[in-house]
């Protein structure tokens, strides 16, 4: 039947790219029923499913309030679809709420043609949470990785919000505006871990996107970092820096062991999801979360999300 977690999963696998809408539905309800779905879809879309990780590169961009990353979203989709690759976007809108399963606010304005079936957008609510993931972002990353080529997470925070993303994507891009000095003062006082790759937006503003980028440059070498990319794009037309971005952000994949982060993605999306189910008390049986990371490290890296669950539940013996 089409719609239950295990056949969703299994169309992904195929890369049916028309059960991505079906996969956001079921991942965003949060009854009982959908959970046990959620979890045979995760199985589904495991490394033992697939025969090895997903073929998708999960790419996060992350940054302040109104930097860009919308609209440079745009650009970056409407590239990828040149070069052929199917994307999905997934943004984690920080103010909507949802009401009856309506989105009242959306803040993705992530513009792209809706004719184009090889491109799948959708706005997540956080939930009340700033900065960081919704909850059911890292399992939509995880399933949709099985289908399309890039599968893209924008978030919106600056400071420590940049590292729950670094849990789900291969490559995170922090976007910065020029002018805002926040992301260089997170990044000098070490509050802020370096991204794979830095964005200066709104390079069409000119000496003030410069200096930006020779600044952040300038942090990063100060901080041993000589080999973090800094780009500087403009997404209004007539776009730049788009090419070099998407060479950046490809190179940064190229060089890193997708492997290992993706290993450590399940362990701590399995952490987030009993944390989310057993809340303060269950981390505290566990020892708390830097111990719970430890043990999850010493896991059998075959296991697949739900597995790992149930084996916190275990260890925890919250069950
Ligand atoms: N001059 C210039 N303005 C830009 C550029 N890119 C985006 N903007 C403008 O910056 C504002 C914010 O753009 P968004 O793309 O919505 O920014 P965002 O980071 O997604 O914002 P939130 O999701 O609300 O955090 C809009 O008014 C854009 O038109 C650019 O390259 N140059
Ligand atoms: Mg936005």
């Amino acid at each position: 039947m089409r719609g239950t977690g295990a056949d969703l999963g299994a169309c992904l696998r195929g890369r049916d790219l028309t059960a991505a809408p079906a996969t956001l539905n079921l991942v965003e309800s949060r009854t009982p029923a959908a959970r046990a779905e959620v979890a045979a879809l995760l199985r589904e879309v495991s490394p033992a499913a697939l025969g090895g990780e997903a073929p998708a590169h999960v790419v996060g961009v992350t940054g302040p309030p109104g930097a860009g990353k919308s609209t440079l979203l745009g650009e970056l989709v409407r590239t990828w679809r040149a070069d052929g690759r199917t994307v999905a976007a997934l943004a984690v809108d920080p103010s909507s709420r949802r009401s009856g399963g309506a989105l009242l606010a959306d803040r993705a304005r992530i513009p792209y043609d809706p004719d184009d079936a090889g491109v799948f957008i959708r706005s997540t609510a956080a939930g009340g949470r700033l900065g960081g993931l919704a909850p059911a972002t890292r399992s939509a990353a995880q399933a949709l990785a099985a289908a399309f080529d890039i599968v893209v997470v924008e978030t919106v925070g600056v400071g420590q919000s940049e590292t729950e993303i670094a849990e789900v994507a291969d490559t995170v891009a922090v976007v910065v505006q020029p002018g805002s000095g926040d992301v260089l003062q997170f990044l000098k006082s070490g509050i802020m871990e370096i991204p794979d790759v830095l964005v200066v937006t709104k390079a069409d503003l000119g000496q003030v996107a410069v200096s930006a980028r020779r600044d952040l440059h300038a942090a990063l070498r100060s901080l041993g970092a000589r080999d973090t990319a800094v780009v500087a794009v403009s997404s209004l037309a007539p776009p730049q820096g788009i090419d070099g971005l998407l060479d950046a952000i490809d190179a940064h994949r190229e060089a890193s062991d997708v492997g290992a982060r993706r290993l450590r993605a399940r362990r701590l999306h399995a952490l987030a999801d009993f944390t989310a189910e057993h809340g303060a008390r269950g981390l505290r049986a566990l020892g708390g979360r830097r111990a719970a990371e430890r043990w999850l490290e010493e896991q059998d890296a075959g296991l697949d999300v739900p597995a790992l669950e149930r084996a916190l539940v275990e260890h925890a013996g919250v069950a």
